[in-house]
């Protein structure tokens, strides 16, 4: 015997498996090479023991191979030939598996929806950076370092390793607190007169409760123009809640303030729930603005002067409103929710009722 002969013959084992149609085929096959008796492999090993010690040595480890490896091929074609058998074996007339649609998260709608009512009403809508400058962060917005109107954004400041953030001129850079930096950055790239709308993600470095999340998002809305007064942004925003909400509703400003604004203002609108009145129809008490008939919904006023100089305009020659609303706010509102947690929990019971 040879070791060509081994070769061999496993090579002939090898094309006739790869012939073989059914498992009866296989079955004859097994017993050709591999049966006890008379197989061809066991044949060969029957030989073994009239060897020389010299060709034991060589043809013994070449026949264990030889068996091992047929053993295998023997059921690579079992699972061939039994797989093809199942999948012509499929009952087409099962019911289908059910595959789960996804779709949109509440936020996301509530974003959309707020987007298609500006952009009916001629505002563009613009974005910005994420990783914000403290400059457009804080200092163009009329809110100097040290100065404890920062203290009512508190900051993830970020920390930098590049050669450039580490020389003195360097900017320091955060995540942005709010929406309103993309103020500066649109007026400095265009010419009023214009109106936008900022969708946008915020973070703030703040305990979570039932209203306050770490991430959240805001909506920023800047018009400026010739003679662009509050008359003005009352309408606006009074027609874009009523587009919202889908009804009439009374809104109410109430003097507050923001360094980037003067006057500076807080809109509420009445409460949905109860109709302004602070009780429900049962006569019980209105738990969505705890019974005071309106809910505070964004923060507002016509733009300060060193927020038009930080831009780079001529604050005598221009006017504009700004407001910054929470979209989770708006979304808590709309559907009655009442924890801003849900939004982020991945639960998909909640997800599921929008
Ligand atoms: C004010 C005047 C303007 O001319 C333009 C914009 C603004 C808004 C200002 N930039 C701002 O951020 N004001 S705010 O701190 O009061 O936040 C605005 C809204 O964001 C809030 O009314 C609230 O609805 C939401 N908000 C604030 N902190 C939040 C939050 N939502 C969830 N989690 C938080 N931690």
């Amino acid at each position: 015997m040879k070791k060509t002969d081994i070769t061999q013959l496993y090579q002939e084992i090898s094309e006739q498996l790869s012939a073989a149609k059914d498992a009866q085929a296989l079955e004859a096959l097994r017993v050709r090479y591999l049966g006890r008796k008379d197989g061809e492999v066991t044949k060969l090993v029957k030989q073994l023991p009239q060897m020389s010690v010299e060709e034991r040595r060589t043809m013994g480890p070449a026949l264990n191979t030889l068996k091992r490896d047929a053993e295998a091929l023997f059921s690579e074609t079992l699972e061939r030939l039994s797989g093809a058998k199942k999948k012509r074996a499929i009952d087409v007339t099962m019911p289908g598996k059910k595959i789960p649609v996804g779709h949109l998260h509440p936020l996301t709608r509530v974003e959309r929806e707020i987007r298609e009512i500006f952009l009916a009403m001629n505002f563009s809508v613009v974005e910005g950076p994420e990783v914000e400058s403290e400059h457009y962060n804080f200092d163009a917005l009329n809110i100097p370092k040290d100065h404890p109107a920062r203290d009512m954004w508190d900051t993830f400041w970020l920390k930098t390793n590049s050669k450039e953030h580490q020389t003195k001129r360097a900017e320091r850079l955060l995540l942005r607190t709010h929406t309103s930096p993309v103020q500066i950055r649109y007026m400095e790239q265009h010419k009023p007169p214009f109106q936008i709308i900022v969708p946008g993600r915020v973070f703030r470095y703040e305990a979570t409760d039932a209203s306050h999340e770490v991430n959240f998002y805001q909506v920023e809305g800047l018009m400026v123009g010739k003679d662009v007064s509050l008359a003005n942004f009352k309408f606006v925003i009074t027609e874009f809640f009523k587009r919202l909400f889908k009804k009439d509703i009374a809104i109410r400003l109430r003097p507050s303030y923001f360094p980037f604004v003067e006057p500076g203002l807080e809109v509420d609108v009445a409460c949905v729930k109860c109709g302004g009145k602070g009780r429900l129809r049962d006569g019980g008490a209105c738990t969505l603005c705890k019974e005071s008939g309106w809910l505070e919904v964004m923060g507002a006023g016509m733009v300060h002067p060193h927020v038009f100089e930080a831009a780079g305009y001529n604050p005598r020659e221009l006017q504009g409103f700004a407001f910054g609303l929470g979209l989770e706010r708006i979304a808590m509102i709309k559907y009655n929710i009442p924890d801003i947690r849900l939004f982020y929990s991945g639960d998909l019971r909640f997800i599921k009722q929008f």
